[in-house]
């Protein structure tokens, strides 16, 4: 079903908020990676909020729905999402990239509530939520995978490996969702990897391959409708996004992907946030 106009605005409120609260945070701490939270914000929200089936009372129930933030530098949007949906408290987020702290650069399986793997190497996290979705196959709870990928994890060879075996055991309860903003930590992908025709390349390893625009939180939760309607075959969302959103001077910059946000952006950023 679709969303109701009140959820939908309810929904692009949150989105909001995140992208304000994430910035403070980053501007906090003087670290971290604000371009590729920036842009997987609606994604996680659409998920989180919507369509996977998770359970902030009980982070390691055994037939939950899994999140692989595979892009794992984009954490303190995912930690900002899981904060809200009751995770963790939100005043957790000061202790981002802190000692000792449980919200680690990158997403710790060990250390976090509601994290399902740990990541930060790109490449490696498709592989790892196949497994996933091949080992709750076999428990028969309807439990989904949902992957979330950069372009950097799509140059690596492995994920076409994992592409590879995922139509080889049929694992049509796996759902990748390309946070493809074609801009990666040191250009645009066309310059540093061309990835040439992305949804033919996935058509010819047989996946189902939609598309939708990354922002749009009801195209979003529309295009996992369709992907949660399995055919035998693994399905990838591609999700037109802009590196940085939201953030003008942010938006489609690779010199944002890790830089601290210095004071007067800092202004800048949350003025733009705050007006809309
Ligand atoms: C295997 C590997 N090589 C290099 C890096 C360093 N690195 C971290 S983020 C990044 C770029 C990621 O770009 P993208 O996946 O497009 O992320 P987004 O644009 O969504 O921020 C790189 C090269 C890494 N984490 N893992
Ligand atoms: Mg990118």
């Amino acid at each position: 079903m679709g969303l109701t106009a009140e959820r939908k605005a309810y929904l692009e409120k949150l989105c909001q908020k995140f992208r304000r609260d994430v910035v403070d945070t980053l501007y906090g701490i003087q670290t971290g990676h604000p371009g590729g939270s920036l842009s997987v914000c609606e994604i996680l929200t659409a998920l989180y909020f919507e369509k996977a089936r998770v359970d902030s009372a009980d982070p390691q129930k055994p037939d939950r729905d899994r999140v692989v933030l595979c892009k794992g530098h984009a954490a303190p949007m995912l930690y900002r999402v899981l904060a809200e949906r009751g995770f963790f408290p939100v005043e957790e987020m000061k202790t981002l990239r802190r000692l000792n702290t449980r919200l680690q650069g990158h997403p710790s399986a060990e250390h976090t509530p509601g994290v399902d793997l740990s990541t930060g190497p790109l490449g490696a996290g498709l592989s790892a939520a196949l497994g996933m979705a091949l080992g709750l196959r076999l428990s028969k709870t309807g439990a989904r995978v949902y992957a979330i990928l950069g372009d950097g994890d799509v140059n690596e060879g492995m994920v076409w490996e994992a592409c590879m075996s995922a139509v080889k055991f049929k694992a049509d309860n796996l759902v990748a969702i390309y946070d493809w903003n074609k801009v990666q930590l040191d250009g645009r992908s066309a310059d540093i990897m061309p990835q040439g025709d992305v949804p033919a390349k996935f058509k010819a390893f047989g996946w189902r391959c939609l598309s939708c625009d990354g922002h749009d939180i009801e195209a979003l939760c529309e295009a996992i409708d369709k992907a949660n309607d399995p055919d035998g075959r693994p399905v990838v969302i591609l999700a037109d996004t802009v590196k940085g959103k939201g953030v003008s001077f942010m938006e489609g910059q690779n010199a944002w992907h890790g830089k601290a946000i210095d004071e007067a952006s800092y202004k800048r950023a949350a003025a733009e946030l705050e007006g809309d």
